[in-house]
């Protein structure tokens, strides 16, 4: 049994939920914050059996885009320079672990 945690966009979660539901995988998202640009996100807890992980990578990888975003200095990381530039900040497609579980349990 694996567990996989994807961080996506927003932007994505939508059709990736869809996506897992059409093809009878359970999950769970939940609203999270990136570190670094401070913006919402959101991250898909998804246990599964072995022999489905790469199935599962597959539907995230077609669901989930990569785009460039405008980090604004004063925001999230970097405060050096409240006059500065934004700088552009390639994100996604989508930042995924995966686990090994010891047991999966539903009580
Ligand atoms: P954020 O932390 O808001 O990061 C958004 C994007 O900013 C990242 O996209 C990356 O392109 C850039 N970035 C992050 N930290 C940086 C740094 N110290 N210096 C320069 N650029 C930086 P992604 O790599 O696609 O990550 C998207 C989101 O996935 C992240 O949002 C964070 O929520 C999560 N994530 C990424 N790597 C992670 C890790 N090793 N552990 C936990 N969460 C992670």
């Amino acid at each position: 049994m694996k567990m996989i945690v994807a961080i996506v966009q927003n932007a994505d979660r939508d059709n990736l939920s869809s996506a897992l539901s059409e093809a009878q995988v359970s999950h769970t998202r939940l609203n999270t914050t990136g570190g670094f640009l401070r913006a919402g996100n959101t991250t898909l807890v998804i246990g599964i059996e072995d022999d489905q992980v790469q199935r599962v990578l597959g539907i995230i990888e077609k669901a989930c885009k990569e785009r460039e975003t405008l980090h604004r200095p004063g925001h999230g990381a970097l405060h050096a320079d409240a006059y500065a530039a934004p700088a552009k900040v390639l994100v996604g497609g989508a930042t995924i672990f995966v686990l090994s579980l010891d047991q999966f349990r539903k009580i």
